[in-house]
């Protein structure tokens, strides 16, 4: 194959086919979802979303038992709902290689936090490889099976959004047919972690902690570049771009492998430069560990959150900033929000009409907290919502009621145990699980809810109901999600419940359903300016200056939600249908 471009995401595809990896497991997440989708489009490789991380990382444990060579992909904050399995894997090791991806989010372009990965790797006791572009991603992807199998360990391969999604030339090889024995061998020792097991298996993670630490000081996937003695620089991950460009003169100590870091290295690098300073982006985790050398570091002021850029990085060193073009400055601002057609929308409208408390969880809906709708006031990490609207409730501080929303890929993912403590505990709180057959905020993902596989085939879909009822849910109720009044009424049933009940409010994404209805228009006669319409937060809605609201026909897809809202009748059918397959 020839040099082809790729972003940091498809190299990483492409390493793991070109290292024979015969299963992919994952759970999507910005910026790591492109791996699994673009591997599922090798030969020869079986590739599936999980309903979360943990059990990702738990049928790759599996794969690696019987012997294969498996890829796990998840975001940052996946590696926390991975972890349980992923700790004690150092301990059992591997059969088959295990490689972990992870994409951190620095900036947290579209993250609840900016966690840094490299930590993880430290404290689980787990090689890490960072690669800096595409070229590398391919490269270390191949590698780090190779070591997986070579010191019998999971490997962590971490990336940033940068890395992720810029692309770059890569020379992409061919597949390696691995030989390994693709059989399970029993071994109890290695295998079945109690605690006379793992006391074994932790000195042997002593050993191999060693080991690696010998290899990282002879591996190629670190390097010195000796230039300009004055200034050394040690870096690792996109950051060392950014350093190349902004200080091109600079001698540089670039680390491929961030864990265990090369000690010896590092002192050699640093006794050959007159200052040194590290570059990172995120924690100061190399720099904590050169110092704990005894090495010192000059303090630069690269910031220690958000993304770095060349210019920062110049800025750090006093050198003069590298060219960037610069965004155009007179675009119009483009707050999120709920697409027109959104199903979600009406929910909240609902929820603040009660004047609920809402806890929310993480999805498209999660703008729902933001105005006009207003209507969700705490949103943490995936499945949170139901436990935390649990927790209200024995609060007892609230005034109105306290409803829980979460979406179906996340009731999927962590949902299902919070509402299991509901019941189990005796509560009364209300969950909304926001059914539109998709897992819309990561580009439509199928997910064990909407019935729909990775490459596409029909799953057997939950039953949601069923689901909730068996859980021991007191009532159980589906409504359209478009049915402003039905959804009132039986959110208000809902929460007046004596135990838990469940509401599920059910229609297709606007995006997947491809909605196209004739668009509606406001009848200026008989439009009061009431701004009734307006506060459902559409985008096809706007203000004119007169105060009164239009309607912009080519963004609304005829959804009605406005229509149920005018109590004067004045919006009305108005134009032709909008075509979204092409054309107007
Ligand atoms: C632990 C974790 N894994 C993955 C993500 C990325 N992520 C954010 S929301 C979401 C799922 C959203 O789907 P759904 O709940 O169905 O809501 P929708 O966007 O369809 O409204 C995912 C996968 C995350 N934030 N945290």
């Amino acid at each position: 194959m020839s040099r082809t471009l790729m972003s940091g995401n498809e190299a990483v595809a492409r390493g793991a086919w070109e290292a024979g990896v015969a299963v992919g497991v994952g759970y999507p997440g910005t910026p790591s979802t492109e791996v699994l989708e673009n591997l599922a489009t090798y030969p020869s490789v079986h590739c599936e979303w999980a309903p979360n991380e943990k059990v990702a990382a738990e049928v790759a444990a599996g794969v690696s038992l019987g012997g294969k060579r498996v890829l796990v992909t998840m975001k940052h904050v996946g590696l926390n709902v991975a972890a349980d399995p992923v700790f004690t894997l150092a301990y059992t090791g591997v059969g088959g290689g295990y490689v972990l991806y992870v994409a951190d989010d620095p900036g947290m372009h579209s993250s609840q936090n900016e966690q840094d990965s490299r930590n993880y790797a430290a404290f689980a006791k787990v090689p890490m490889l960072e690669p800096s572009d595409s070229v590398e991603a391919l490269e270390f992807t191949r590698a780090a099976f190779e070591l997986s199998e070579r010191f019998d360990t999971p490997v962590l391969v971490r990336s940033t959004t940068r890395v992720s999604h810029s692309k770059a030339p890569v020379e992409p090889g061919e597949r390696d047919e691995v030989a390994k024995a693709a059989s399970f061998v029993p071994d109890v020792d290695k295998w079945v972690m109690m605690p006379a097991m793992a006391q074994r298996r932790r000195r042997v993670l002593a050993r191999r902690s060693e080991q690696l630490a010998a290899f990282a000081e002879s591996t190629a996937l670190n390097r010195i570049e000796w230039r300009d003695s004055s200034y050394g620089i040690i870096t690792a991950g996109i950051a060392y771009d950014y350093v190349r460009e902004a200080l091109p003169e600079a001698s540089v100590l670039k680390l491929g492998m961030v864990n265990p870091l090369s000690r010896d290295m590092l002192r050699e690098f640093a006794a050959g430069v007159e200052h040194l300073a590290v570059v990172e982006e995120l924690d100061p985790y190399i720099a904590t560990h050169v110092r704990a050398l005894g090495i010192p570091v000059i303090e630069t002021g690269v910031p220690e959150m958000g993304e770095l850029t060349p210019g920062l990085v110049a800025a750090a060193f006093g050198a003069p900033a590298p060219e960037v073009r610069e965004p155009f400055g007179d675009l119009p601002p483009r707050p999120p929000l709920l697409c027109p057609g959104c199903p979600h929308r009406g929910v909240f409208w609902a929820l603040g009409k009660l004047k609920a408390t809402v806890t929310g969880d993480i999805g498209c809906y999660t703008l729902g907290a933001l105005p006009p709708l207003s209507a969700m006031h705490a949103c943490v990490d995936m499945g949170a919502s139901i436990g935390m609207a649990y927790g209200m409730e024995l609060a007892g501080s609230s005034d109105g009621p306290v409803v829980a929303v979460i979406g179906d890929s996340t009731f999927a993912h962590s949902g299902i145990t919070g509402l299991l403590n509901m019941v189990y505990n005796g509560s009364a709180g209300t969950v909304v699980i926001l059914d539109n057959r998709t897992t819309a905020m990561t580009g439509h993902q199928g997910n064990p809810v909407s019935g729909i596989r990775l490459d596409g085939t029909p799953a057997p879909a939950l039953d949601l109901e069923a689901l909730a009822s068996a859980l021991g849910a007191a009532s159980v109720v589906t409504v359209d999600a478009f049915d402003l009044t039905g959804m009132q009424a039986a959110l208000k049933r809902a929460i007046a419940e004596a135990g838990v009940s469940v509401v599920i409010a059910k229609a297709p994404c606007a995006l997947v359903s491809a909605m196209a209805e004739p668009p509606y228009a406001v009848d200026e006669e008989r439009c009061t300016a009431c701004g009734a319409c307006v506060r459902i937060g559409c985008p096809a809605i706007m203000k004119t200056p007169s105060g009164r609201p239009t309607i912009d026909a080519a963004t609304c897809v005829g959804c009605g939600l406005c229509v149920q809202l005018c109590r004067v009748a004045a919006i009305v059918p108005g134009g032709p249908a909008c075509d979204v397959e092409g054309g107007a």
